[in-house]
C-alpha cells in the first residue's frame, strides 16, 4: 500500500520513509510540496493541525492516500509550551533573528524559559491524520514522556531532540539510533496505531 507524507520537516520525512522498511507500506513524499501554499495550522490542538493539513494537501493528489502529522513538545513546568507552537516557538519569543538553525533557536528558547529548579519532565506528542479526497478517514497518536535537560547532548535527531532525555536510557533522543528513536517515539506510537487501523479500513467506498 502507499501513502503520501504531506511534511515539510526533513527530520520528519526521514523518520517515515526510514519505518518503510519495517512495515507493510511504502511512504512517498508528497510531490512538489514547496510549491503549494501551506494551510495556516491555526487549530488549537495537534489533531486539529494534523486534520486540516491532510484535508488540504490531500486534495492535490485526488484518490490518493495522503497524511499529515502535527507534532510538538508539551513541557509541564510551562504549562504545555511549546505545546503546538512547538515549530514556530522561536519566532513567537522574537528570536527570528538570533543565531543558528531554527531548531537551535527553538532550543535556545526553551532553555531560556526552563527555571533552575522545579521538574523538568516533558512530553512529546504527534497527532497523525490520514485523508482522501479532503475526508479525513483515519486519526490516531502517539506520546513519550520524558526530561528536559540544562544543555543539549548528541548529534542524530531534529528540533528538540537533544534536549530530550529518555530518564530509564539515560540518552537522548539525538543520542539513540534512528530506529531504537522510532520504537519508543510519540510519531512511532501514532504511525503503528495509524497502521493497525489502516489494515482493518474498506478503502473501496
Ligand atoms: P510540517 O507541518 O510540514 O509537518 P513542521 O515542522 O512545521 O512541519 P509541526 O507544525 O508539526 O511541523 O511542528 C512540529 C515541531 O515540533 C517540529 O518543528 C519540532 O520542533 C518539534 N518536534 C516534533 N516532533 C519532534 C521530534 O520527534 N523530535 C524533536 N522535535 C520534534
Amino acid at each position: 500500500m502507499l501513502l503520501y507524507a504531506a511534511t515539510s520537516n526533513p527530520g520528519k520525512l526521514r523518520e517515515f520513509t526510514l519505518s518503510a522498511a519495517q512495515q507493510n507500506v511504502q511512504i512517498h513524499a508528497l510531490p512538489n510540496l514547496a510549491s503549494i501554499p501551506e494551510p495556516v495550522e491555526n487549530a488549537p490542538t495537534f489533531m486539529g493541525n494534523a486534520e486540516l493539513k491532510a484535508r488540504a494537501y490531500s486534495l492535490i493528489l485526488p484518490g490518493e492516500l495522503v497524511f499529515a502529522d502535527d507534532s510538538g513538545l508539551s513541557v509541564d513546568i510551562l504549562d504545555g509550551r511549546p505545546g503546538v507552537r512547538s515549530a514556530r516557538f522561536a519566532d513567537d519569543g522574537g528570536y527570528e533573528i538570533g543565531h543558528g538553525s531554527k531548531d537551535d533557536r527553538n532550543n535556545s528558547r526553551l532553555l531560556m524559559l526552563m527555571p533552575d529548579n522545579g521538574p523538568r519532565t516533558a512530553h512529546f506528542i504527534c497527532a497523525l491524520a490520514l485523508a482522501r479526497d479532503g475526508q479525513v478517514l483515519l486519526r490516531a497518536t502517539g506520546t513519550v514522556d520524558g526530561e528536559i535537560l540544562h544543555a543539549p547532548r548528541g548529534a542524530d535527531g531534529f528540533g528538540y531532540d537533544p534536549l530530550f532525555l529518555i530518564p530509564a536510557l539515560n540518552l537522548t533522543f539525538a543520542e539513540l539510533p534512528p530506529e531504537q528513536k522510532w520504537q519508543l517515539s510519540h510519531r512511532g506510537r501514532a504511525f503503528r496505531a495509524l497502521l493497525t487501523q489502516l489494515s482493518t479500513l474498506n478503502l473501496s467506498s
